[in-house]
């Protein structure tokens, strides 16, 4: 059974989760708007994922007898200043991302509540993963500069991301 303390921070990872999956979203469509198919492509793909963290964390909570509670839904940004900015936004959020897991991992120390601790522990590998692929993204941006020649490049590599699941024309 999980006391209130962690549940109600599995909840409000949910709602994080929820909130990453409407992000990806929105970049995806403001992507697919502006000509960046491929982008766009990568975007849809790691927004389903999104949901699949929540889930995972939806049917932890349930399994341990406590109540998973579907979040309202917060609109994202819907445009952005440039293909870059979505991913410098990926970046920061991600990050923000791996602070609230380490925060609650910490609740789950305090409470000695091990098994989620160790429930938890996929979502901290979880995120190394995605900062790491958020900066290589970003970096690769930096490197090509922003001519337009350049951005078709970056915009066939995230295709290639998309179907192979990493980068390999840039
Ligand atoms: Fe992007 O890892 Fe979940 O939120």
């Amino acid at each position: 059974m999980l006391k209130e303390k962690v549940e109600d921070a599995l909840n409000k990872q949910i709602e994080l989760e929820a909130y990453s999956s409407q992000l990806y979203l929105s970049m995806a469509s403001w992507a697919e708007k502006n000509g960046f198919n491929g982008s766009s492509e990568f975007l849809y793909i790691h927004a389903d994922e999104e949901r699949g963290h929540m889930l995972k964390l939806f049917h932890y909570i349930n399994d341990r007898d406590g109540h998973a509670i579907v979040p309202p839904l917060k609109q994202p940004p819907v445009s952005f200043e440039s293909i870059t900015a979505v991913f410098e936004e990926i970046l920061s959020h991600e990050r923000m991302i791996s602070d609230s897991i380490n925060d609650l991992v910490a609740i789950c120390v305090d409470e000695k509540d091990f098994t989620t601790q160790n429930f938890l522990q996929w979502y901290v590998s979880e995120q190394i993963e995605e900062e790491n692929l958020a900066k290589t993204n970003l970096d690769k941006l930096n490197m090509l500069g922003d001519a337009k020649a350049n951005m078709y490049l970056f915009d066939k590599d995230m295709a290639a991301q998309s179907t192979t699941g990493g980068g390999t024309a840039v």
